[in-house]
């Protein structure tokens, strides 16, 4: 209702920042975003039988703004709920997917915003477009195109696991990019890297690991390949003149291996148990972005505390859209006027010093149990900013707001 928007509107409007120095550095690009299917932070600069086993993001990241201390956010409705932080800023919800239970509501996402900046938005993703609701949901995104399995050349030869491989992905996805009109803002959904990790022996460039969890042992060549064809994807649009003009967004969706294998992956990570606060850690997924002629000759690698709620107000600052007024839980993770904190679906929560979760505090430093009362200060606007965006999902409160203010009475919804 009325009352609790204003509420909102008052917490949001306290917790705006000042543009960072990076405000409007990609004014006009080209957007590609990568959202790369369940890959986590702990196999950055790692080795497996002496073979890294992302040796192309690892190049990248020197060549990148690479943050090191990024968490995904998502629920039940895993890559979809990591779709909703991105374009939306909201949290997904606590149970279910909001793309299956919201997908009606009024959103003000980034492609909707970017339309008046003359951008033309699109998805590719080589799955049927009624998976995760996608069909319904991207159009209340405000997304002008989707490439679904439709778009894709799809056989035996070409498939494996859950459908067409990365690599071909990216390279039939070439032609269609090409067909779009510019700027454009297009997000590319991997999907090799899924459970149950399914690959090709021809494909396999690293060892899978030897531990009593199949899982975890297949997710290395799995995850090596997935690496591969970025590479391939980034070195096609230079050879078509098409990675210049475009700034690069890539990020981990979620995790991929689940506290089930915590015991092979204390084995991997040469610890005696993984522990909550490891488990908290190892939520950790790469969060990287790549502007030609800029992060090239100053690459940085930022450790504040962020999370893919910062996405959207992110992307926005870098091509130079003003956010003051927009409706936003994240914040640019450039600012460094900041609150580090950064909030789980579950209510774990992660700041500068500690870690929270399941009713305990941690040192982020040694990883070992501290004082409840140094995370107490936090729970409170954990709880309440959960809260605030659930009421704006539930509520479908955003059908009040005309993009700068609450319209007070405002029963109907704008021209739908
Ligand atoms: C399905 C793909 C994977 O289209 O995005 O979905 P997930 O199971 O990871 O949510
Ligand atoms: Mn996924």
């Amino acid at each position: 209702d009325s009352s609790s928007f204003v509420e909102i509107e008052n917490y949001l409007n306290a917790n705006n920042k000042e543009p960072s120095d990076k405000f409007g550095i990609a004014k006009g690009k080209n957007v590609v975003i990568i959202s790369m299917e369940s890959l986590q932070n702990f196999v950055i600069n790692e080795k497996i039988d002496g073979e890294e086993i992302t040796p192309f993001l690892n190049q990248f990241i020197k060549e990148s703004y690479y943050f090191d201390n990024f968490y995904h956010q998502t629920g039940q409705g895993k890559t979809s709920d990591s779709e909703f932080l991105l374009e939306n800023s909201l949290y997904p919800l606590g149970r279910g997917a909001v793309f299956f239970t919201h997908a009606s509501n009024e959103y003000t996402a980034t492609p909707e915003i970017i339309k008046e900046n003359g951008y033309f938005s699109s998805v590719f993703h080589s799955n049927n477009k009624s998976f995760w609701n996608r069909d319904i949901m991207y159009n209340s995104l405000g997304y002008d195109k989707f490439f679904d399995v439709e778009s894709y050349e799809v056989n035996e030869e070409n498939s494996i696991g859950w459908g067409l491989k990365d690599k071909e992905f990216f390279e039939q996805s070439i032609d269609l990019l090409k067909t779009q009109p510019e700027p454009y803002y297009s997000k590319f959904i991997t999907l090799t890297n899924h459970f149950p990790f399914e690959l090709a022996e021809e494909d396999k460039m690293v060892n899978e690991y030897t531990s009593k969890s199949r899982t975890l042992n297949r997710y290395f060549p799995t995850v090596r390949y997935m690496d591969e064809a970025i590479k391939t994807f980034i070195n096609r649009l230079k050879e078509e003149g098409m990675y210049e003009n475009t700034i690069f967004v890539l990020y981990g969706d979620h995790y991929g291996i689940s506290e089930n294998h915590n015991k092979a992956m204390s084995q991997f990570l040469g610890k005696d148990e993984i522990t909550p606060f490891d488990s908290v850690q190892l939520q950790k997924v790469p969060f990287i972005i790549h502007i030609p002629g800029v992060t090239d000759k100053d690459p940085q690698v930022i450790s504040k505390v962020t999370g893919q709620i910062d996405l959207k107000p992110t992307i926005l600052s870098l091509l130079g859209v003003d956010t003051s007024n927009d409706v936003h839980f994240g914040s640019d993770a450039f600012s460094e006027d900041d609150l580090e904190l950064t909030i789980l679906r579950d209510g774990s929560f992660i700041t500068d010093k500690y870690v929270y979760t399941s009713n305990t505090c941690y040192d982020k430093a040694t990883g070992l149990e501290t004082e409840e009362n140094y995370c107490e200060p936090f729970v409170e606007k954990v709880n309440t900013e959960l809260d605030f965006s659930d009421e704006i999902v539930y509520g479908d409160l955003l059908r009040f707001y005309n993009g700068t203010s609450y319209e007070e009475q405002s029963g109907d919804r704008e021209s739908k």
